[in-house]
């Protein structure tokens, strides 16, 4: 055995050990519990950030405890090798897209092989491969079919100088990042999947997601952002010049209809269009309007813009004519892009009648607390729902008055829906997925466009539409949009010259599948086979919190469409989650334009990989971030370097007593409780807390507590093996170079890959004596040992024995005393 502990050789050796035995390639097998642990696949950038290190180390401790216990783990790895800096390093370096992916993806899977990581190589999948996307092309053609897959137009951002579109990061404060010129907003075909259609099931089947982190269930509630309200109805009267007519509105707060004053619309909605017909001013601040691009998230806090149309719209029920203006914060793309706007109660209406004076009036009333209402001030509790009744509701209308919101709801849903003015109905924030990019390094959408058949998908015996690698990038648009040779053909049906689509899928199409390829990465015939069932769902999946709202959505989206398919049966893909924390340096996120960024494979090849692995699971609690330390990453090392010395200096000493347990010294005794304690905890903390941090703590506090014994007494020496034994067992999932190596030094049996974890004896746990906690009045009084087997009676009279309880119970009368068995005496007195 190595005098000292040599990480590289060590590592070399293991990793050639695990290759040579093909030690991490699964298969079905129905003898056993199977385990599907996936981390999200990376992005093949270059080389492995330490943010790789962190996710893929925490998935792979918990496969490898996994398998521990017995289970048929299955752990694969592939690439998520479609997007944008393919294209932007091709321009750059002048390499293909396909070239420069290729080479990245193989020095990254070197990486990983380094790192040590249990993957089942031979189901790699990169999701550039043809042999994949094929699959992703048929099934959207099934979509297709099925009518959940459509064409509409949608606005992009355009280049007119590039003839380009530009992807929303190639759109630098209004410019285009490469000829700086401004950039338009630009409506072309695009292709959408309704995802609005699942927008319901999306959300019922949060409830199923128990082991998710609850902030990532209320941002997906959030995002999907059902409501339910009231469709209703304004008159138009007729103008000169305009037909009259109805315009419709969304509102969740009905109750609150006798408060609004005027109406919003949307720059795009067909009124505020008709009006800028007859008002140039108009005509230029929708033009001006279009072109801004505000995220939804910003609407709210975005200053408050807007014009008066010149027309009125006549109250569904009191018939009175208010004014209707177009509003730049009032979306096209929800409800109907009309809102009746209630000045009194809504916050953003509030702003804008502020600013353009139009009239406020209270119809809600607080029937707790503060009742003073000052309309010109906004205060957080109009937007309450609570406690509060309707007031103001006018002449004729008084019986609404004093109605709570649930039946001021009712009262005018009611009276809206007698009158064929209104409905009660659903909405959801969620919108229809925009699959379609511009873009070349992509997945081609497997359509073809014929003048007289329109939209033709390929037929499935001429699949896949294969991505030409072999392009020029002149540095605009894709390449394929000037290949003929690509996109001239014929059309499917009849025959006609037809154009291929050149646009590409979103690169989320990619990742919302690929964890169930995994299952039939080779099968050539069919996308998914009866494996994927078998391995689906993923019982544990790893990664960052950055995707907590798209890609987990679109990926539960996708399951449930390939359910309905009939390809798997289980409802979600994903059953326990773990969102992991940032990696930091210096409290900012690690990032190459901050340029504080380390290196992992610096670190690797300075320390090895155990100690990179040991670091990034000590240094923080996973779903937290973990602030770089260098002086950390030395400290793991070190700790390595003394449980090899441990080890070594145990095993140079000779065979070993068989463990007599009943002939244990105490000292002998406290250090196997210690072991056995800490096999407990370690199993809590890897299983059910995936606290790795806390366990790592742990073990190093039983090695230090066996660095103790005596190596002088046989029994000493057997208690030592024991709990070397645990620790190399216990430190395997996250240093298992060490520790395989180790665990032949101390003649473990069979593959320590494969070795059983550890068992808790029971009767190692058992104390002579415990230590209690006296309180008075509860306050700590005192501390005690009392004899493991005390009873209650025994105890209570400890306690009250106790000369500083004896203190504090002096002139006073014991009332009661509780005794918590193991941990605390109570003791009430006055
Ligand atoms: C009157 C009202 C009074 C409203 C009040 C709110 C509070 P959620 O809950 O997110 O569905 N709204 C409707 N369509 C809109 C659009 N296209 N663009 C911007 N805002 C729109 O939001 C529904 C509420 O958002 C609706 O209820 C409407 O304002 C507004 F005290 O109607 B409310
Ligand atoms: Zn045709």
């Amino acid at each position: 055995m190595d005098q000292h502990y040599n990480a590289q050789a060590i590592e070399q050796a293991t990793q050639q050990h695990w290759l040579d035995a093909n030690s991490f390639a699964v298969h079905h097998d129905d003898s056993r519990e199977k385990f599907y642990c996936l981390a999200m696949f990376p992005y093949p950038s270059g080389q492995l950030h330490m943010g790789h290190v962190r996710n893929y180390t925490i998935a792979d401790v918990i496969a490898r405890y996994q398998r521990m216990l017995g289970k048929n783990v299955l752990q694969p790895m592939g690439w998520d090798a479609f997007g944008l800096p393919a294209e932007n390093a091709a321009i750059k370096n002048n390499v293909p897209p396909a070239k420069w992916t290729a080479q990245n993806i193989d020095y990254m899977r070197e990486q990983l092989r380094r790192l040590g990581f249990a993957y089942d190589w031979d189901r790699e999948i990169a999701t550039c491969n043809p042999e994949y996307y094929r699959w992703e092309q048929w099934f959207f053609t099934k979509l297709f079919d099925k009518g959940l897959a459509y064409k509409k137009k949608a606005e992009v951002n355009w280049c007119e100088t590039d003839q380009t579109v530009l992807a929303n990061e190639q759109v630098v404060d209004g410019c285009c990042w490469r000829c700086d010129n401004p950039v338009e907003r630009r409506e072309i075909d695009q292709w959408f999947i309704k995802i609005t259609d699942y927008a319901q099931q999306l959300l019922d089947d949060l409830d199923q997601l128990d082991q998710w982190p609850e902030q990532v269930r209320t941002m997906q509630r959030n995002w999907i952002g059902r409501s339910e309200g009231v469709n209703l109805r304004f008159g138009l009267p007729a103008e000169p010049g305009t037909e009259g007519g109805e315009v419709e509105v969304y509102t969740t707060r009905p109750d609150t209809l006798m408060g609004a004053t005027y109406m919003a619309v949307a720059p795009q909605h067909p009124l505020a269009k008709a009006a800028a017909e007859s008002n140039p001013a108009l005509a230029e601040f929708i033009r001006e309007q279009g072109n801004v691009k505000v995220a939804e998230a910003d609407m709210a806090t975005m200053e408050k813009l807007g014009m008066d149309t010149g027309r009125t719209a006549i109250h569904p029920i009191t018939g009175a004519e208010i004014p209707v203006w177009v509003a730049n914060f009032v979306l096209m793309s929800y409800g109907s892009g009309a809102v009746m706007s209630v000045p009194g109660h809504d916050q953003r209406d509030f702003e804008f009648a502020t600013k353009y004076g139009l009239p406020i009036v209270q119809v809600v009333a607080k029937t707790t607390g503060d009742t003073d209402y000052d309309t010109g001030a906004w205060q957080d509790w109009y937007a309450d729902k609570q406690d509060t009744v309707s007031v103001n509701s006018g002449a004729g209308f008084e019986e609404l008055d004093g109605l709570d919101f649930p039946s001021a709801f009712a009262a005018i849903a009611n009276h809206l829906e007698a009158e064929g003015k209104g409905e009660r109905t659903v909405n959801f924030r969620l919108r229809d997925w925009g699959v379609s990019r511009q873009r070349y390094w992509g997945a081609p959408i497997p359509i073809i466009n014929c003048g007289s058949c329109g939209a033709v998908p390929v037929p499935e015996q001429d699949l896949p539409v294969v991505l030409p690698t072999e392009v020029e990038f002149e540095g605009v648009g894709s390449p394929i949009k000037k290949m003929p040779e690509f996109y001239e053909t014929s059309c499917p049906k009849c025959g006609g010259a037809a154009e291929r689509e050149t646009d590409t899928f979103d690169t989320f199409m990619e990742s919302s599948w690929y964890y169930a390829r995994y299952a039939c990465a080779r099968n050539g015939s069919v996308m998914l086979d009866g494996e994927a069932d078998y391995w689906a769902p993923v019982d544990q999946y790893v990664g960052g919190i950055e995707h907590a709202i798209l890609h987990l959505l679109y990926a539960r989206f996708y399951h449930k469409l390939l359910r309905d398919e009939g390809l798997v049966s289980s409802d979600e893909p994903f059953t326990r989650l773990l969102t992991q924390g940032m990696v930091l340096k210096d409290g900012a996120k690690m990032s190459k334009s901050k340029g504080n960024t380390v290196d992992p494979q610096e670190l690797i090849d300075r320390y090895g990989a155990d100690t990179v692995r040991l670091f990034s699971m000590f240094a923080a609690p996973p779903e937290q971030s973990l602030e770089w330390s260098d002086s950390g990453v030395e400290g793991a090392n070190r700790f390595l370097k003394r449980l090899w010395k441990l080890i070594q200096g145990h095993v140079e000493a000779g065979p070993v007593d068989a463990l007599a347990a009943n002939t244990l010294s105490d000292v002998e005794k406290a250090a196997r409780r210690k072991t056995h304690e800490t096999i407990a905890k370690v199993a809590d903390d890897y299983g059910r807390r995936q606290t790795f941090n806390t366990a790592i703590a742990a073990v190093m506090e039983l090695c230090n507590e066996l660095g103790k014994l005596d190596s002088e007494s046989a029994q000493a020496r057997a208690v030592l093996d024991e709990g070397l034994r645990a620790v190399v067992l216990m430190l395997n999932p996250i240093v298992p170079h060490a520790c395989h190596s180790l665990w032949q030094q101390l003649g473990g049996t069979g593959e320590l890959l494969d070795a059983p974890w550890p068992e808790v004896d029971e009767s190692a746990l058992t104390r002579d004596s415990i230590d209690m906690v006296v309180q008075v009045n509860g306050k700590v009084r005192a501390k005690m040992a009392v004899p493991a087997d005390a009873d209650k009676d025994a105890v209570e009279a400890a306690a009250l024995a106790q000369d500083n309880v004896q203190r504090f119970l002096d002139g006073v009368t014991v009332r009661k005393v509780i005794v918590v068995p193991g941990k605390l005496v109570n003791i009430v007195a006055n």
